[in-house]
């Protein structure tokens, strides 16, 4: 096992990955920027190392002083967490190449599923569900001619789209035009290719996505799903486990599939498929090549620390578990915390006057927030996470009104009240929600 841990990030997850170190009697190195000295992540860690001014560029995405500052403290790898450079594969490439463990997938699985098309590919070579699409569009006239095969309404999507840029939908010819125009201009604006393709659009799909760990010796087991279709934006506010919307046949069925693509892909360490669920079918969008944001929710109903299983895995333990093994049980639900004005989702950092996480059975505060903490301005607004378990959903929803309602933040405004006007809409409360409930709901509240 490793002795030393560098933690390539910052937040919530850098606290997160020094704790699982910290059970695992690793110890700690935690990097960051100048605006972050005052951290509850660094004051935590065995040690500290600045590693540039505060803008990311310069400081949480710069590989060389990352991999410099791990060189000089003797780590043996290094934990990226989510977002920065977590899924990038030069990046992993370079930190093998110092002789460093990349606690993650390799760089050539990095590439693989980072990339839409041969994603897609590796997808359906796999035996995975995907939605019926085209091959890159040549012109207007060849995107027509798909869009015939396909059947409208179809979506126009870049090859190296991302957040859903680059992407329109047509329901006929004439918006076909515009669309494949349209998409190509914002893929060449934003992205390295300007390269686009169709498929069948979906109108109102859940956004369910599949955790899985693999081992390095062809040992695969899901983790079940998470329903994380309360989005605004491309942003996700809540995220729930199971999905009120699956059975266990189902969840049987999507994780078999799942497995056995895994086996066949290859790929190492966690990962998450994103699928689009409708009409009971599932469609794979896209693989996430990291530790996600939220992940707890799965280590609530499966009792597996992903974390912890990351770390052993990329030492070259063996998962020592069968899918049989894992039994789930109960809900969980995650609610994202962000200092924001909740009306037009601004950010709003500043010092957080007043601190008080909520606790009890079943309430977990993942935060990096302590009374008097000042958040800096340059980095993500999120600045907790409440996860809440029960043993039924319903138990669950009055167990997450509750916590809220014990949770102080004063000095930024927050997305507490907007998570507590959320979870007691009916659609909420009965789970029949799709992708677009949530931007719907906010665009007809103030009427
Ligand atoms: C889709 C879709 C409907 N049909 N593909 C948006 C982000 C990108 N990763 C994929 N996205 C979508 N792809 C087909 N064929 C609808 C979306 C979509 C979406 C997906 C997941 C979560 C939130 C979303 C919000 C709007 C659109």
């Amino acid at each position: 096992m490793f002795e030393k841990v560098l933690i390539a990030n910052r937040g919530e997850v850098a606290l997160r990955i020094h704790r699982a170190c910290r059970e695992m009697g690793i110890r700690t190195v935690a990097v960051h920027s100048e605006a972050d000295a005052n951290a509850m992540h660094v004051r935590l860690a065995d040690e500290a190392v600045c590693i540039g001014p505060a803008r990311s560029t310069d400081s949480y995405l710069n590989k060389s002083a990352i991999i410099s500052a791990a060189l000089i403290t003797g780590a043996d790898a290094i934990h990226p967490g989510y977002g920065f450079l977590s899924e990038n594969a030069d990046f992993a490439e370079m930190v093998e190449e110092h002789g460093i463990t990349f606690i993650g997938p390799t760089a050539d699985q990095m590439r693989l599923m980072g990339d839409k098309i041969t994603a897609r590919q590796a997808a359906i070579k796999a035996g995975l569900p995907v939605t019926p699409g085209s091959p890159a569009l040549e012109s207007v006239e060849h995107a027509i001619e798909w869009a015939h095969k396909i059947g409208y309404p179809v979506i126009v999507k870049a090859k190296d789209g991302g957040g859903g840029k680059g992407m329109k939908t047509a329901f006929n010819d004439e918006e076909m035009r515009e669309a494949f125009t349209m998409a190509k201009a914002e893929a060449k604006a934003s992205f390295p290719s300007d390269v686009v393709y169709m498929e069948k659009y979906l109108q109102k799909p859940r956004h369910i996505e599949m955790q899985i760990l693999a081992d390095k010796y062809g040992h695969v087991v899901h983790l079940g799903e998470r329903d994380c279709s309360i989005q605004r934006k491309n942003q996700k506010l809540i995220e729930e486990s199971p999905s009120p919307a699956l059975n266990d046949k189902q969840r049987k069925e999507i994780g078999d599939i799942v497995r056995k693509a895994i086996e066949q892909i290859g790929y190492t360490n966690a990962g998450t498929l994103e699928f689009l669920y409708e009409d009971g079918k599932f469609y794979f969008l896209e693989m996430n090549t990291r530790l996600q944001v939220e992940h707890p929710i799965t280590e609530a109903v499966s009792g597996i620390d992903i974390v912890r299983e990351q770390i052993r895995i990329a030492s070259g333990a063996e998962l020592g578990y069968t899918q049989d093994d894992i039994k789930f049980s109960g809900h969980a639900i995650e609610c994202r915390i962000n200092a924001e004005n909740p009306e037009t989702f601004t950010p709003c950092p500043g010092k957080v006057t007043e601190w008080h996480a909520p606790g009890g059975l079943g309430v977990r505060v993942d935060s990096e927030i302590y009374s008097g903490y000042s958040i800096p301005p340059f980095y993500d607004s999120m600045i907790a996470k409440l996860i809440v378990s029960g043993k039924t959903r319903n138990a669950t929803l009055m167990r997450l009104r509750r916590a809220l309602e014990e949770f102080v933040i004063e000095g930024v405004p927050n997305t507490i009240p907007l998570h507590q006007e959320i979870i007691s809409q009916a659609e909420f409360i009965d789970g029949q929600y799709n992708i677009h409930w949530l931007e719907n709901y906010m665009k007809n509240r103030h009427k």
